[in-house]
């Protein structure tokens, strides 16, 4: 699979930034965010996990390594437990607002960025593959504007058979397309294969710090953990045009299992707490009827 083109080049260039992303519909970047920042995150996170019991005895929590025979799956009981807990991190909230992804989305909008509240981590098992993140377009799920995109961050240093994010380029500029119901996140699939006629899979190695970021159009999916025992553990962060349509669910805590207060209520720092109530959003309804039109029945 080729890797992603890197685009660090057209960071003081606007006008060739937006237009590579209006040709591709994604953004590579290295070292774009603060990779001390990012490691301090997920150690918080890994020591999350090492309290829980699901890393092997006797290794670094840092290195997330599974302990034998066990999975955690997105949604189910035990890993909610877990990851109520990271959403309560400070620093997992705050590290949405880099400066460095605010200033080149300020670029690529032509205005102030509006960061999604509803952060998501991920942390995704080798021993889990049938549930690997199917190909779809984030718009089905965060609906608002078309124009919202998406920062895939791993949380360190991230070979691809970790399980890194694929893309496939081009795919944002024909609107929706059908899918089908599928485990792994969000639960419906695109059929690419006749689509890889046309366009071309592309993933990378990322090193901590590096980033990826793709339109809400542009199908996508993760490639399967082939390790034998790394969990892979990763941020989705999103963003769009302050003065675009935004529906309530981007502005809720992801699963919703607990409120803005509980999350906030540890936090040092008030400066990202309700911080986009400072802004007169212009907050639109969902279209029940989209994912009703897609699903291939
Ligand atoms: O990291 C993953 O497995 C899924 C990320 C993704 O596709 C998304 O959040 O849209």
């Amino acid at each position: 699979m080729l890797g992603f083109d890197v685009s660090n080049e057209l960071l003081h260039s606007p006008e060739q930034l937006r237009a590579r992303a209006a040709q591709d519909g994604y953004l590579f970047f290295k070292g774009l965010v603060d990779a001390a920042q990012l490691m301090q995150l997920r150690s918080e996170v890994t020591g999350l996990m090492a309290d829980a019991g699901w890393l092997a005895a006797a290794t670094q929590p840092i290195d997330a390594i599974a302990a034998p025979d066990t999975a955690q799956i997105e949604g189910q009981a035990e890993y909610m437990r877990v990851y109520n807990q990271l959403q309560r991190l400070e620093n997992f909230h705050t590290f949405a607002h880099q400066p460095a992804i605010l200033s080149m989305l300020e670029a690529l909008f032509g205005e102030t960025p509006l960061v999604h509240a509803r952060n998501i981590a991920r942390m995704v098992y080798p021993q889990a593959v049938e549930h690997t993140t199917p190909a779809h377009q984030d718009y089905l799920y965060i609906e608002g504007t078309e124009n919202t995109w998406t920062a895939w961050i791993p949380l360190g240093d991230c070979p691809i058979e970790q399980g890194n994010l694929a893309i496939l380029p081009g795919t944002h500029k024909q609107g929706m397309y059908p899918v089908h119901k599928s485990l792994g996140a969000g639960g419906h699939r695109i059929d690419t294969e006749a689509l890889e006629n046309q366009f071309e899979w592309r993933a990378s190695d990322f090193e901590a710090g590096d980033v990826v970021l793709f339109h809400s159009l542009t199908i996508h999916r993760a490639l399967p953990n082939l390790t034998q025992d790394r969990i892979r553990l990763s941020l989705d962060y999103r963003y769009q045009p302050l003065s675009e349509p935004v529906v309530e669910g981007s502005l809720l805590p992801h699963y919703g299992q607990q409120t803005w207060e509980q999350i906030y209520a540890n936090w040092k720092s008030e400066e990202f707490q309700y911080y986009w109530q400072k802004h007169a959003l212009n907050i639109v309804n969902n279209r029940a009827e989209l994912r009703e039109k897609l699903v291939v029945k």
